[in-house]
């Protein structure tokens, strides 16, 4: 390049970061005290400097300012009757974010947390996931600040039929297909389903995922983000010359994603030694047994603290984040929002922590992804890494509308490839941008890029 080349390149660098700075500017106006929807965008808008760069067309069509405005947010009251007759009120909410490659599609949390900034980071987060995996879904999420924990299975049902009396509206095969997430399982999916039967008068086998088996749910849904999870990773390993077999591994959390993802990596050879609730985490040095694991939280509903009755040599602890201060070669943050910080995943970086996949949806904070970036830890984020379950799912809506089932090895092998796509489709971007190896970067432009292509081919 010349010099007034270089000048000039310097100068479009300059005008493109003031771009993004006035998106976000505009982002944190609309949305001033949303804290975990302001760092999504922020994180995202970080990784697109250089595709805006190469392609003034994003800019000239503004396709940014529309991206990050939610196409519907619904928020709806929830009343519904405990079990000593008394009336109470929970906030429900769907936003169904972007539907430029096809109908809204994403779960359904109910955690005491929620709130419209969680909801939203996970609707943003869900248009970009949704579309890396290469099916036809736009993003959406939901979900309601109802705490299932302590309620009996009466009270989840007239809660789950309230909520679905309400997002009925909105919904359909069609238009918007919910799912599961965190406090959502195939319980609530059937009470939900139930009920939608019920005022809808159809059958419509398409409207929610992760159902059960008898009505249209699909096999493999139940095990695909936990291995989807390690299928990408093992990706990423395989790359820099590594495998699961003989590494010791730490998963957060003992829920849906984690149990799977232990499942997946103990079958591959790796030694996994720890997993938590919110209350604490267990250490089990021999290695966990998943049965165990299974039994205590799938069957029970119990504590991850009654693991110890059965494996008198585990140890446990209370409190989360001490969990990665445990060594290890892998690490899988598989519960929740911001687990990982600068300080945890210095700590992991010390132990000498190879690889890091998210589980999770936004499980480590920009300053934890910059450690493991800046000093070699291979790096999975999450719209990649967990992308298996709303593939799955997509799976699911496939076999429903042509009324057919495919076998767990059907789903599980169409499920590898697409895990396999993903990974080869954020390591070609992050290359093609000049940040080869830079998978964050490679998912973000990615799954950009396909959904604001077709929104420039839709027009205004
Ligand atoms: P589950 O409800 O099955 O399990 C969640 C687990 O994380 C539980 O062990 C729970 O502990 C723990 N946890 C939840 N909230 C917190 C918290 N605030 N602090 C500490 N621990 C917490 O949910 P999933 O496994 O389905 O979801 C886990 C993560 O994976 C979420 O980020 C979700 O968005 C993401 N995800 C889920 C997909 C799916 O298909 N289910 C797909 C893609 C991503 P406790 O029991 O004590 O609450
Ligand atoms: O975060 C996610 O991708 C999910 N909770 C799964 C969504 C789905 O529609 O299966």
């Amino acid at each position: 390049m010349t010099q007034t080349e270089d000048y000039a390149a310097a100068q479009h660098e300059k005008e493109v970061k003031k771009y993004l700075d006035h998106i976000f500017s505009i982002v944190k106006q609309r949305n001033p005290h949303e804290k975990e929807f302001l760092q999504a965008v922020k994180m995202f808008l970080h990784s697109l400097t250089p595709v805006f760069i190469k392609n003034p067309k994003y800019i000239q069509h503004n396709v940014l300012a529309r991206i990050v405005e939610p196409e519907r947010m619904i928020t709806f009251q929830v009343p519904w009757v405990d079990d000593k007759g008394n009336m109470q009120v929970n906030r429900g909410y769907r936003v169904q974010f972007n539907s430029a490659i096809g109908p809204y599609k994403g779960g359904l949390r109910f955690h005491p947390s929620v709130s419209a900034s969680i909801i939203k980071f996970l609707g943003f987060e869900q248009i970009f996931k949704n579309s890396l995996t290469g099916q036809a879904i736009g993003g959406g999420k939901g979900g309601s600040d109802f705490d299932p924990k302590g309620k009996s299975d009466n009270e989840i049902m007239r809660f789950c039929q309230s909520f679905m009396t309400e997002l009925a509206k909105y919904i359909g095969p069609d238009i918007d297909i919910p799912a599961g997430d965190i406090g959502v399982g195939k319980r609530e999916i059937g009470y939900l389903f139930g009920q939608y039967k019920r005022m809808s008068g159809q059958y419509h086998a398409g409207v929610l995922t992760g159902k059960g088996l008898s009505y249209g749910g699909s096999l493999g849904r139940t095990e695909a983000t936990g291995y989807g999870t390690i299928y990408f990773v093992e990706e990423m390993l395989k790359d820099a010359g590594l495998s699961f077999k003989g590494r010791t591994v730490v998963v957060s959390g003992s829920g849906n994603v984690s149990i799977y993802a232990m499942e997946k990596a103990i079958r591959l050879g790796a030694r996994v030694v720890a997993c938590s609730d919110s209350d604490g985490y267990i250490y089990d040095e021999n290695g966990i047994n998943i049965e165990t694991v299974k039994k205590v939280k799938e069957e029970n509903n119990d504590r991850i603290h009654a693991y110890l009755k059965e494996h008198k040599d585990a140890k446990y602890f209370s409190g989360c984040s001490g969990i990665w201060g445990i060594p290890c070669d892998v690490a899988l943050p598989c519960a929740t929002q911001n687990e990982i910080g600068r300080e945890e995943a210095n700590q992991l970086l010390i132990n000498g922590v190879q690889a890091v996949g998210e589980g999770a949806n936004m499980p480590c904070t920009s300053e934890a992804i910059q450690v493991f970036q800046t000093n070699g830890v291979l790096f999975g984020p999450a719209k990649a890494v967990n992308a298996g379950g709303v593939a799955a799912s997509s799976l699911e809506m496939a076999q429903n509308s042509s009324r057919i089932s495919w076998s767990f090895e059907e789903v599980d092998t169409k499920l590898q490839e697409i895990m396999k796509n993903i990974y080869n489709s954020c390591v070609t971007a992050a290359a093609a941008y000049n940040h080869p190896g830079n998978l964050v970067i490679g998912a973000d432009i990615a799954g950009f890029t396909n959904v604001a292509d077709t929104m420039i081919e839709h027009g205004a």
